[in-house]
């Protein structure tokens, strides 16, 4: 099994790099496991992950670098004994530090057969100014420790700045291989990065995905280590609070009924969170699943307008709202009154 950390900051595409990658090793005869780490307590990426096609298993509620660190071992372990895949695709929250998981991956003992691959930094080149100017430090050591940086979003990025972005990320790591790509967009330069990674497969034979014949094994919160996020998660330094809170909605709604409700408390959040933080940075999701469709909303600061993803529903989970909102520079309290107000505001007599 080799293990793949997409690292980055909040919103920089970790979530959209792992379905894409997730899912072109995939169609190529590989199985792919994701493991993805959201500070909140109810996580919104292992839902959109699973909704793709790709077995995903989440860890809430803490940082995997810190306080879950005994869960990521725990977590590995069912998956090599459940599925034994291939590829296994681990997304950190966008406030971790990737070294530090991955010394700690190093030490745990999978046995010979389960080995890393470089970490993959993500950065977001349409903000590239303004995180560095609010987290500058924090996403200099991310992207220090990566082996591959993306430097994604390249539609968004004006031309005659690409250059002078290029050149700072190579004084940061002048050792990583830098690609300036589009996860969202069509691009040549995301299959030079997947033949990059696939070199990285060398000692791994394709096989079918189907699960092993071993036992899974029993999950537990492991002895030693605590499972809930505490104050003991380190990432004050990114100035980052979180929320999240998963809701069900007693009515059926139908794709443009849905799609208004979940724009609609969006643009409430923002406001709210734009009118004590002008200038905000993070990502305020939120994932709808109703019987007709389920969607993703997205914004990654005070710049964005809300994006809408449709994706075609597996029919699991019906009727399904959850929110999560983590940014910059706001305290957790007002951030969770900015949320709850926003979803009864709007859902009213629905939940
Ligand atoms: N225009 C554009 N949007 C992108 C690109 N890649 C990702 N996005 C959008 O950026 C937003 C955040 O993407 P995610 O993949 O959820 O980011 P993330 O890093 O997983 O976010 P967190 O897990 O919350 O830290 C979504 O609305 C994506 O559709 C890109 O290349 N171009
Ligand atoms: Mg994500």
């Amino acid at each position: 099994m080799k293990i793949f950390l997409l690292s980055g900051f909040l919103g920089s595409g970790k979530t959209t790099s792992v379905i894409k990658i997730g899912r072109y090793f995939k169609n190529k005869g590989y199985s792919v496991s994701v493991l993805v780490n959201d500070v909140g307590d109810v996580g919104v990426d292992g839902q959109v992950i699973s909704e793709n096609g790709l077995e995903s298993k989440e860890m809430p509620r803490g940082c995997i670098c810190c306080t879950l660190r005994y869960a990521l071992e725990a977590n590995i372990a069912l998956v090599q004994a459940q599925y034994d895949p291939d590829i296994l695709l681990i997304e950190p929250t966008g406030v971790a530090f990737p070294q530090r998981i991955k010394e700690q991956i190093e030490k745990m003992d999978f046995g010979p057969e389960v080995s890393m691959g470089p970490i993959i930094s993500i950065l977001d080149g349409s903000k590239f100014d303004v995180i560095m100017k609010c987290s500058k430090d924090s996403v200099v050591k991310q992207t220090k420790d990566a082996g591959i940086i993306l430097l994604n979003k390249k539609d968004l990025i004006e031309p005659e700045k690409l250059s002078g972005i290029t050149a700072t990320i190579k004084k940061i790591n002048q050792d990583a291989r830098l690609f300036s790509l589009s996860l969202k967009k069509e691009d040549g330069l995301f299959l030079n990065l997947m033949d990059m990674l696939e070199a990285e497969l060398r000692d791994v034979i394709p096989h079918s995905g189907v699960k092993s014949s071993k036992e899974p094994c029993s999950f537990g919160a492991p002895s030693g280590g605590s499972c809930t996020f505490s104050e003991d998660d380190d990432f004050d330094h990114f100035n980052v609070s979180s929320y999240a809170e998963s809701y069900d909605i007693n009515s059926s709604l139908d794709t443009e009924t849905a799609t208004n409700l979940a724009l609609d408390v969006m643009r409430s959040i923002k406001s709210s969170v734009v009118r004590l933080n002008p200038a905000f940075l993070g990502h305020l999701k939120m994932f709808l699943q109703t019987e007709a469709v389920s969607l993703r909303v997205s914004v990654t600061s005070f710049r964005d307008d809300p994006e809408v993803e449709l994706i075609s529903t597996n029919g699991a989970e019906k009727n399904k709202f959850t929110v999560f909102a983590a940014v910059t520079d706001i305290a957790r309290d007002d951030l969770a009154d900015i949320v709850e107000g926003s979803v009864f505001a709007r859902l009213g007599g629905l939940a």
